[in-house]
């Protein structure tokens, strides 16, 4: 097979073998069909272990049920929540699978149902069963469960989220200024993702300042426009706000939000500064604004009504990435499911206002253009991006990424040498990479257009990286099921992006990490403050030995490895300055 990208530098690699295993293992596969996935995207689905913990009974039972003990109805819906209901939704009404309602599956019967848990299909449902992740009476049991009434998990409204909240210290007990010599905008907060904590390291000296706990399978981090404030999101829907100022950097406040979340953020515009945080929830279906300096809950909404298109009810939209406008008063949210944007104006929350735009469905991830003022998210199952003015409050365009499953995380902007500023995001089903022309104003023939698609080294990226001053595009592709891909890192050179096949170098990260045992994947890329260094976190099992691998964007050389026994599954990464300035 010829690879996509023969062109490629193994300068920076340890020898020709890798080489030789990346084409040898097909993943820049000129001649690979289009339609043709490295089935990253698949296994790449939510898991509601939290909602999986909830006991539930038996739905009222009604003659001809089929026979299940509370115990097994008990452990089939944890194996539900856990593995099924990222797809098929909390109450089985559909998502990206089928709906599995009684009356659908009811009129396919048990034998059929069997089988399909067992042997999966063509459409993207895993073959359990013959996998061997779940065992013959496992899917036999879970045959049975979807025969009934689905459980209904409880509501998480505003007694359940007063009663979980902790002021632990009180905004006038807190400094009034800086208590400690911390360079706080080079400060980087590591998800330590089964450690459920997250590590504050020193973007200078490397150093771990503290390490905090937080919620279970702990997900992301960002920071109050000020800097002062940081939150981190759990996959239970705890927030942790901690206070940077503090002598010892330490949580002031938390909150329970839901059963399941995966999304934060906190008030930037201009005048409302750290006013306001806002989190979203996959259950429920909820988002919820909260006071900046104590996560008081303020305003609860429900994301529950009509799909964009069809409209249809749906029970259960899940809320995906939530940004924060710098144009207006206004907190931008992605309903997944019903596949609508929403601009939350803050400025009056007693009269809430929210426009509603019709976008796409399956919205997950996205971030800024350069200038801040254009939103671009993926709806990823839908392998589109759409593009939100958050100035004018509306749909800008909604472009084919022309690849499967685009997953920007918050995307990269780069001065392309040929359609100017441009947004980036790579694929989870395939190689390419998709370039977006952002500038209507300067470049307006390439504007809201695919200008270039770029081949990485294979599916299963996750992440796109570069900063202002880094002449450097990287890729990763933590999903990827060859190790030594997984293992690293490709960058593309800017300036060559004029040419019609830009070569990428691949940086081997795991290899550099001096990490042998386990496969550990080589996860998004986060710049430091000045932007002439970038950390890759080297994802391994909890049991085994993690680290980060700090790069030198000028030379492509190691620069440093961060190695500790409290850097336990580190994933995501948040420089303070350039998240809560939105540089990516
Ligand atoms: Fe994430 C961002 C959801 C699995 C690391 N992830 C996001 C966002 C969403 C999301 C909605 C955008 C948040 C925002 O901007 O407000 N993630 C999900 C899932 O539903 C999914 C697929 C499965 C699940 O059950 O949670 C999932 N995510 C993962 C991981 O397995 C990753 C790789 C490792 C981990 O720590 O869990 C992971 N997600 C991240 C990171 C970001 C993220 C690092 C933020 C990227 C950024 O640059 O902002």
């Amino acid at each position: 097979m010829k690879p996509r990208n023969a062109r490629w530098h193994t300068a920076l690699l340890s020898g020709a073998a890798m080489a030789l295993s990346l084409a040898a293992s097909g993943v820049s596969a000129q001649e690979k069909p289009k339609d043709h996935g490295d089935d990253a995207s698949a296994a790449y689905q939510p898991s509601m272990t939290t909602l999986g913990q909830i006991q539930v009974e038996i739905p009222g039972r009604k003659p001809g049920d089929p026979v299940m003990t509370p115990s097994e109805y008990q452990k089939a819906n944890t194996i539900y929540f856990e593995r099924c209901a990222g797809c098929h939704g909390v109450l089985r009404k559909g998502a990206t699978g089928k709906a599995l309602t009684p009356d659908v599956t009811r009129e396919n019967g048990f034998e059929y149902i069997k089988d399909f848990i067992t042997y999966g299909s063509p459409a993207g449902m895993p073959n359990w069963g013959t996998s061997g992740d779940l065992t013959e009476e496992e899917v036999d049991m879970m045959a049975r469960y979807i025969l009934l009434e689905p459980a209904a998990p409880p509501e998480f409204g505003m007694p359940e989220m007063r009663a979980s909240w902790k002021v632990h210290v009180a905004p006038a007990d807190r400094p009034t200024k800086k208590m400690n010599d911390i360079d706080i905008d080079n400060l980087f907060s590591v998800t330590l993702r089964d450690a459920g904590q997250i590590a504050l390291i020193d973007g200078a000296t490397y150093e771990i300042l503290s390490v905090i706990d937080t919620g279970y399978a702990v997900h992301i981090s960002r920071i109050s426009a000020s800097g002062r404030y940081l939150f981190v999101i759990g996959r239970d829907a705890k927030v942790n706000m901690i206070d940077l100022w503090m002598e010892e950097p330490a949580t002031v406040a938390e909150i329970k939000v839901g059963t399941e979340a995966r999304s934060i953020e906190t008030s930037k515009m201009h005048g409302w500064e750290d006013k306001y945080a806002i989190a979203g929830s996959y259950w429920p279906p909820q988002y919820v604004i909260m006071d900046g300096d104590t996560l008081e809950p303020l305003k609860i909404k429900s994301t529950r009504g009509m799909i964009f298109d069809e409209q249809t009810y749906h029970p259960e939209p899940r809320v995906a990435a939530i940004l924060s406008s710098h144009f207006r008063p206004e907190f931008i949210v992605n309903v997944k499911e019903t596949g609508k944007i929403l601009l939350v104006d803050y400025s009056d929350i007693k009269s809430l206002k929210v426009t509603e735009i019709e976008a796409e469905r399956f919205l997950h991830d996205g971030g800024l253009d350069s200038t801040k003022r254009y939103f671009l998210t993926a709806a990823n199952a839908r392998n589109k991006v759409a593009v939100i003015d958050t100035k004018e409050g509306d749909l800008e365009a909604i472009i084919e990424t022309d690849g499967q499953t685009p997953h920007p995380g918050r995307g990269a902007n780069i001065n392309h040498p040929t359609y100017g500023p441009v947004w980036v995001t790579s694929h989870l089903g395939d190689d390419t990479v998709a370039i977006i022309g952002t500038d209507p104003e300067g470049h307006p023939e390439h504007a809201w257009k695919m200008v270039q698609q770029l081949y990485a080294m294979g599916g299963g990226s996750l992440f796109v990286k570069t900063h202002p001053t880094s002449e450097h595009l990287y890729v990763d592709a933590p999903l990827n099921p060859d190790a030594e891909v997984s293992g690293s890192v490709a960058v593309f050179k800017v300036a060559d992006l004029a040419q019609e096949e830009p070569e990428f170098t691949v940086l081997p990260i795991t290899e550099w990490s001096g990490i042998a045992e386990g496969q550990p994947r080589v996860v998004q890329g986060e710049f430091n403050k000045d932007g002439n260094e970038i950390w890759f976190s080297v994802w391994n099992a909890a049991d085994l030995e993690s680290a980060i691998v700090v790069v030198d964007d000028k030379t492509l050389e190691l620069k440093h490895v961060i190695k500790d026994e409290r850097l336990v599954t580190p994933t995501g990464k948040f420089n303070v300055y350039n998240t809560r300035a939105d540089v990516y």
